[in-house]
């Protein structure tokens, strides 16, 4: 689809994407090496930036227009292998966050977190993650890698002890050693449970890092991710948990990852960029 808009996210003007005067950076990472099942996480980031375009910059819920803050689109990261991705990532991450801009990256499968999550854990002390996923993704390593995206969560753990993990649904024998079930809000008990935000939140260090994984949602809403799995969160549970976090903590960067767009259903890329939007709207508000 042409379009005269501005290709960077929400489509805006100088005034409120230039990088000098912007507060917060969208990083594209467009990266899909080891995905196990559907590939085409590497056309993510586009898709988001493309739906980006369409938004109404007006939050109703914090009635506030985040966009005044200033959003800079920044240039792609395109890296040959994982440990350089990650090794690149985290270089652009620490410029950023050393010009103290706050950081949005945009994947790509989910190891494209790791140099994100390695940038701010040195930023930010004593930095907790708050972890969205279908996956527990433990694994020590897949296949002989260690580098795989199911493994980025065993990466992390090395990083920071403090993970909450939220609407998982699937896991594997082989990551039983790595995974703390008192650390993970199971989406099944998640549907059974009334005050999960409240206990979830509570495990949490004041400086938070959100790393999500779009398979969090079900994927009656969320079908374009590249491992889909039954059973997921609805729009408002995951809203209503970042509403009740970024009330309380303070969020230090966020990922959104694993869309793996579909060019039969719009929906699912245009819900990234909402969620993206809304997350924005509730830390800067
Ligand atoms: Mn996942």
């Amino acid at each position: 689809m042409k379009s005269k808009l501005p290709y960077n996210f929400g489509a805006l003007p100088p005034e409120y994407s230039d990088y000098e005067n912007a507060n917060i950076v969208i990083l594209p990472v467009p990266f899909d090496q080891t995905s196990s099942w559907i590939k085409g996480s590497d056309k993510g980031p586009r898709a988001i930036i493309n739906a980006s375009r369409h938004l109404e910059l007006y939050d109703i819920e914090t009635a506030s227009e985040v966009y005044m803050k200033g959003i800079h689109t920044a240039k792609e990261i395109i890296s040959a292998n994982s440990p350089k991705m990650v090794q690149d990532v985290r270089a652009r991450v620490d410029n950023l966050l050393d010009d103290e801009k706050f950081t949005v990256l945009l994947g790509g499968e989910h190891m494209v977190s790791l140099g994100a999550i390695e940038s701010h854990a040195g930023h930010f002390s004593n930095m907790s993650i708050l972890h969205l996923d279908a996956h527990s993704d433990m694994r020590d390593s897949y296949f002989g890698d260690r580098f795989s995206h199911a493994c980025i969560m065993a990466r992390a753990k090395e990083i920071t002890g403090n993970i909450v993990s939220v609407g998982i649904r699937s896991s594997d024998t082989s990551e039983m050693g790595n995974i703390d079930k008192s650390r993970i809000f199971y989406a099944s008990a998640i549907n059974k449970s009334k005050d999960w935000i409240r206990k979830a939140a509570a495990k949490l260090s004041n400086n938070v890092y959100i790393s999500i994984d779009l398979d969090v949602f079900d994927p009656a809403f969320m079908p374009s991710t590249g491992t889909p799995e039954p059973g997921g969160l609805g729009w408002y549970e995951v809203i209503d948990l970042l509403e009740y976090v970024a009330k309380r903590k303070n969020i230090v960067g966020f990922d959104v990852v694993e869309l793996c767009p579909s060019k039969y259903n719009l929906a699912p890329d245009f819900l990234a960029a909402k969620l993206i939007y809304k997350l924005l709207s509730l830390k800067f508000a």
